[in-house]
């Protein structure tokens, strides 16, 4: 299984804590964002989209990092992390879905915002953060609420789910998530999914260079 990716980017940081998680082996292809090279010929024949991650297994090109996980805990029976009971992996598949369409686009700006223009020597646009705030507030208060009665997301113990969810959030001290006043999405961060080795395995430090694969 090779895995094309960059892992300083929320979506690779999810497909090898992922794996790991799993427990299955991957050999990383890298692609540099910051240089480029997911908008190179040699990627976008990988992926049109010009995103990374994506994954090759033999014929199987696969872009799309939740389906990339689907797909490998499926394949290797990881029925831990990805239970085969319909009402249990539905729940799993609502969460990867409201990450990829709801959580990962409000958290996705305050890392723009917070992390990638200033690195970039650009300006923060604070209109763009306060216009944000009440959107962030609602999706952050829905995880807050499931987490008050669930120790993992999606139950006892993490499952791909976790990983998902958690990807975006992967630099919140940096990107300034304004978590405040949400508890229990905190404590599942910092005490549950931190803890995680696949997550520490995985650990992209505040104020990575600009250019890391080159
Ligand atoms: N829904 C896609 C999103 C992929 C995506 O947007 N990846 C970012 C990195 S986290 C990217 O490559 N962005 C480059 C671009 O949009 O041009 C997935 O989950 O794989």
């Amino acid at each position: 299984m090779e895995i094309y990716a960059d892992p300083v980017t929320i979506n690779c940081r999810k497909v090898l804590a992922g794996l790991q998680l799993l427990g299955i082996d991957y050999s990383l292809v890298p692609v540099g964002f910051f240089a480029g090279e997911h908008k190179a010929e040699a990627y976008l024949n990988i992926n049109p989209n010009g995103t990374l991650p994506a994954l090759r297994d033999g014929e199987l090109i696969l872009w799309e990092s939740n389906a990339i996980l689907q797909y490998a805990a499926e394949k290797h029976n990881k029925t831990a992390f990805y239970p085969t009971d319909p009402a249990a992996r539905a729940d799993i598949n609502r969460w990867l879905l409201w990450e990829s369409s709801a959580w990962m686009p409000t958290c996705y700006l305050y890392l723009v915002e917070n992390c990638g223009k200033p690195m970039l020597g650009e300006e923060t646009d604070q209109s763009a953060l306060d216009n944000e705030a009440e959107n962030f507030a609602l999706r952050a208060g829905i995880l807050n609420d499931r987490l008050a009665s669930t120790e993992w997301l999606c139950g006892d113990s993490p499952t791909i789910a976790d990983i998902a969810v958690a990807a975006p959030m992967h630099l919140h001290a940096w990107s300034g998530l304004p978590l405040d006043g949400f508890p229990h999405l905190v404590r599942w961060m910092t005490k549950n999914v931190e803890q995680l080795p696949a997550w520490k395995a995985t650990n992209i430090d505040e104020g990575f260079v600009v250019n890391p694969l080159t």
